[in-house]
């Protein structure tokens, strides 16, 4: 038994980190047995997803391609289906969502018994939609509604990449992904047309990368099919290069104040959450562009120094999208009596920086002394919306 769980863990671990594009893999914990456990707030991604539109027809495209190259062998199918498949949630990603939700009740059933008592909004995309009806089913065995869901510029907990005037239209400092691209795409191509005898330019080099990124998410071997033409330093770039664009787009690159604040409606929703005295749980469904920004007004996984092409050990650095924010990410705010909290990322506890003490919780007012910029933000005028969003903040806390 013990055996078995080895094998598959280290199964599970062989496969390569790929940016958000990365597959979901599960982990084992429960929650603190030492205290009373009152509440249960989750905040997740959608499941494993199919490419979206801008990409879909590229993949198919790339890898019709490579089918004349000697070195391809088989017949290649991404399994792709219709072009109304783009950006819908993967059978894989659904399977995976509900299975979450059985573990999920398992480890909180004492607050899963009456609806009544959730809190539910989701952004409203389908494959988000789909991944809140399939983690309830996996949680309840039956669809409960999705909650509250805005149109999407209004939405400034799941969407806030969206619904924030000055962010949507503060230019994005790209530059440390598109040098990094300059380095290391031309040799991406030289290696796979050494391989494949073909010519393909850095474009479609990358292309095929991202192709394969996608199936090893919905659960092909690496080492399988047209994937098996890369290697683990091609993979670990690809990493790093989602890293250099989220880094800057969404996250700690970003110029005060979104560096710290573009996720604040949320959190101070949860906030909300956690004072409402009638809610046992709440849930929340939304994107990679959730999740990330979520995760940066909380200064977790934030490095001493600004990441760029130069930083030394880059290796070793915290901020790796596809370790906290794969398809289906999702960030657990566990609250004990007194509002002791413990987060638990991806279904390992986190610690939160500056907080947490040995007994693995952080203190309610000193959660609140650490994100005092944070909870109670007045979004609208951070964001210099002319008329009001929706969501946990517009300069009002409970
Ligand atoms: C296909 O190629 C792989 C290596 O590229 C080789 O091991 C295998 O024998 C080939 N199969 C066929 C049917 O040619
Ligand atoms: C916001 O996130 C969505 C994905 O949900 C993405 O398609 C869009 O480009 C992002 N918008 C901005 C302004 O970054
Ligand atoms: C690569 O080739 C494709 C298809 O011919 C073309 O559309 C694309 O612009 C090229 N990209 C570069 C960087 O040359
Ligand atoms: C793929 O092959 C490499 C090298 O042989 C191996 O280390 C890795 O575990 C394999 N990955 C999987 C998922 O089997
Ligand atoms: C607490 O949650 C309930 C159920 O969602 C809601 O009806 C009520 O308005 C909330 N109370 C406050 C003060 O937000
Ligand atoms: C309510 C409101 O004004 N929302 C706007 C905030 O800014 C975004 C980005 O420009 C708009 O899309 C929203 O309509």
């Amino acid at each position: 038994m013990k055996l078995q769980y080895l094998a598959i863990f280290s199964l599970v671990c062989s496969n390569p980190l790929l940016g958000t594009t990365t597959g979901y893999s599960s982990a084992d914990y429960q929650p603190l047995s030492a205290k009373k456990l009152v509440q249960v707030h989750l905040i997740t991604r959608h499941g494993v997803r199919y490419p979206t539109l801008d990409n879909f027809q590229a993949h198919l495209d790339i890898v019709q391609q490579i089918q004349s190259s000697p070195a391809i062998n088989s017949t290649i199918d991404l399994n792709y289906g219709p072009l109304s498949n783009a950006g819908m949630l993967h059978p894989s990603g659904k399977q995976s969502v509900q299975s979450y939700g059985q573990r999920f009740q398992a480890r909180y059933s004492s607050l899963l018994d009456d609806p009544s008592k959730f809190f539910t909004s989701s952004s409203n995309v389908p494959r988000v939609l789909d991944t809140a009806s399939s983690f309830f089913i996996g949680m309840k065995g039956t669809e409960l509604p999705n909650g509250v869901i805005q149109d999407r510029t209004l939405d400034a907990d799941n969407d806030m990449n969206k619904s924030c005037k000055k962010y949507v239209s503060l230019p994005k400092n790209k530059k440390e992904a598109s040098t990094f691209e300059k380095e290391y795409l031309p040799n991406l191509a030289d290696k796979l047309n050494n391989k494949l005898d073909m010519e393909l330019n850095t474009t479609q080099a990358s292309t095929l990368l991202d192709a394969c990124a996608f199936q090893i998410a919905f659960g092909m071997n690496p080492n399988e099919s047209f994937c098996s033409q890369f290697d683990s330093d091609d993979f670990s770039n690809y990493q790093l290069n989602d890293d250099f664009s989220k880094f800057y787009t969404l996250s700690y690159g970003l110029d005060a104040p979104f560096n710290s604040q573009l996720g604040c409606s949320l959190v101070t929703d949860i906030y909300n959450n956690i004072n409402n005295q009638s809610l046992t749980a709440s849930f929340h469904f939304g994107h990679a562009e959730t999740i990330i920004p979520l995760i940066t007004s909380l200064g977790l996984l934030r490095d001493s120094q600004l990441l760029t092409t130069q930083s030394p050990n880059l290796a070793d650095r915290k901020f790796k999208t596809g370790l906290f924010a794969p398809m289906q990410a999702n960030l657990v705010f566990e609250v004990y009596e007194n509002n002791d909290l413990r987060l638990v990322l991806n279904e390992a506890p986190i610690d939160i920086p500056g907080c947490t003490d040995s007994t693995g919780l952080c203190a309610f007012n000193k959660f609140l002394e650490i994100y005092h910029n944070v909870v109670g933000c007045d979004f609208d005028s951070i964001c210099e919306n002319a008329s009001t969003t929706i969501g946990g903040s517009n300069g009002n806390t409970n």
